[in-house]
């Protein structure tokens, strides 16, 4: 927009929308562009395929610019298979979406854009990747684009927006591929983002924020800046935050100053309550310092929420007990049990790629479903035995009590919302399980070949001429 286009914004997750009435909005603004991604990037790729397919149906003279984390490292094979994808912009996205405008206005051949995918003669190009951006400053957020605050909620607290304050993790954990995404740790100006989430505040109403960030603790001298900077603001403003646990323990001495910003919920990567699991994934941790976390966010009245991660190691019910008990003992606020998903950039993935898929739909890929087979349980028992951690967890006698004990009149009331409120996506969960049936059929799926966001341009391949050269380009998000 700030180069000139008219751009739009179609909300289509939100607002629930079929791929017909997509069709028809995009008819009605009618863009010479559409560009689509999702932040459950992977899980969200056969939908945002389909969708892409019906949109260049429909309408075969507007190009489809595809992006996100899943489309970056499966670039040439989505290509090979999707008609309706026309580019795809690999890695982050600000920049080379404007380069790619800019190039097709003008004329230019797309192999001058850095760090794009597309379809030539001789198959799918891919360009060499662009640099990391060194001043996210220079790209603001697209606010202005969303119609109706209204439409984003969280945590029954209010309107909603996920900000960034960093890109980037200089952590190696083999089951995550987000620091081979942004490539370097990078971070915005703190007293710019907190004018942000003021102006945020003041003006949209928003009381919660969720931190887009893999690692915004990386700096401590940076992050406690950008603390001092809201705390400094006074902000009636909640944050939703993901921290590792050796960062909180390091933080110890100002805590109080992350509850005074308004840090109010903290995602801990625990992973895994074994050591040994814990090295074999490089995570950086330890369980100490995992128990230790837990107690000081208690003591300074933040909540944790703890991630546990089934099948990093060969699960069998004594590593269900054992995570069942260790986990009631870093009595964290709420525990997020997930299952582990290979995504095809990660170690992990090479690590584990003899082992037999479950579930070969992409759509299922939402670490809520179970990927990789276990020798030693079936699918069943392993839901199973993740369904009970969470209802020990949350359900035992100690933990009710404390909720209706917790004194303070906000902490309180979340807990309890909270609770209601994960108990009913609990009961949705099993009930989903049972109606969709648990993965029956192995298949291995091929990992493909280690791709790379350092991708060389193909030389002697033909680029077809691009028609398009309209004066202004519209695009549609
Ligand atoms: C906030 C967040 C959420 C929020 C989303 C709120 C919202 N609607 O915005 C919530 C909590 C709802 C959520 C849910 C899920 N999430 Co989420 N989420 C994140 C998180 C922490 C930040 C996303 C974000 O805003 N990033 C900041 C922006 C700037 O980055 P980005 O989205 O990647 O976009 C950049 C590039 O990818 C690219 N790009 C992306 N799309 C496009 C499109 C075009 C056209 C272009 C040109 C470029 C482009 O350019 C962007 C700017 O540089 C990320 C981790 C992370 N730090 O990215 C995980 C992450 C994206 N989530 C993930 C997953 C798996 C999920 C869930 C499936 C988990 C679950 N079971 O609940 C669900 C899926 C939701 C769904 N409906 O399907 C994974 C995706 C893994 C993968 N590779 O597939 C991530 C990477 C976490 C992780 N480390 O594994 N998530």
């Amino acid at each position: 927009m700030d180069a000139g286009h008219e751009v739009r914004l179609l909300d289509a997750e939100r607002r629930h929308l079929q791929i017909k009435t997509i069709i028809k909005e995009v008819g009605r603004f009618s863009p010479d562009m559409v560009m689509t991604g999702h932040a459950g990037s992977t899980p969200a790729h056969p939908i945002c395929v389909r969708m892409l397919k019906a949109i260049k149906q429909a309408f075969p003279g507007v190009k489809t610019v595809y992006g996100g984390v899943y489309p970056t490292f499966h670039a040439e094979e989505i290509l090979q298979q999707e008609e309706g994808v026309d580019v795809i912009v690999r890695g982050e996205g600000e920049a080379v979406a404007l380069d790619l405008v800019q190039t097709i206005e003008s004329g230019k051949p797309l192999r001058d854009v850095l760090g794009i995918a597309f379809r030539a003669e001789g198959g799918p190009i891919l360009t060499p990747s662009r640099p990391p951006i060194q001043n996210l400053d220079a790209f603001p957020i697209g606010w202005e684009l969303i119609q109706n605050w209204d439409d984003y909620q969280c945590f029954g607290m209010g309107r909603a927006a996920v900000s960034q304050f960093s890109r980037g993790c200089p952590h190696a954990c083999t089951f995550c591929g987000q620091q081979e995404f942004w490539r370097e740790w990078r971070y915005r100006d703190p007293v710019k983002v907190a004018d942000e989430i003021e102006w945020l505040h003041r003006t949209q109403g928003v009381r919660f924020i969720s931190l887009a960030d893999e690692n915004p603790t990386t700096d401590k001298p940076v992050w406690r800046h950008f603390l001092e900077e809201l705390a400094a603001r006074d902000l009636s403003v909640h944050f939703f935050i993901s921290i590792r646990t050796p960062d909180i323990v390091r933080d110890a001495d100002i805590l109080h100053l992350y509850k005074k910003a308004g840090i109010q919920y903290i995602l801990l990567g625990v992973e895994s309550v074994d050591q040994e699991v814990l090295k074999d994934i490089k995570k950086g941790s330890t369980t100490r310092q995992d128990l230790e976390a837990c107690r000081l966010l208690k003591q300074h009245g933040i909540f944790s929420i703890v991630a546990h991660v089934v099948g990093l190691q060969e699960e069998s019910w004594k590593t269900f007990h054992m995570a069942m008990k260790q986990l009631a003992y870093y009595n964290g606020d709420f525990v997020n049990v997930t299952h582990v998903t290979p995504h095809s950039w990660t170690e992990f993935a090479r690590q584990t790629k003899d082992r037999p898929i479950l579930q070969p739909d992409l759509g299922k890929w939402d670490y809520r479903h179970q990927i990789l087979s276990q020798p030693k349980l079936s699918p069943w028992k392993v839901f199973l035995g993740a369904k009970w951690i969470e209802a020990f967890v949350h359900a035992r006698p100690g933990k009710l009590w404390s909720i209706l004990r917790t004194q303070d009149p906000f902490l309180r009331r979340q807990l309890t919302w909270c609770f209601f409120h994960t108990t009913a996506v609990y009961w949705a969960e099993i009930f989903l399980w049972k109606a969709t049936g648990s993965p029956q059929k192995t298949a291995t799926i091929p990992i493909p070949k280690r791709p790379s966001l350092k991708s060389h341009v193909r030389l002697g391949q033909r680029l077809k001429k691009l028609a398009s050269n309209a004066p202004m380009l519209k695009s549609f998000f």
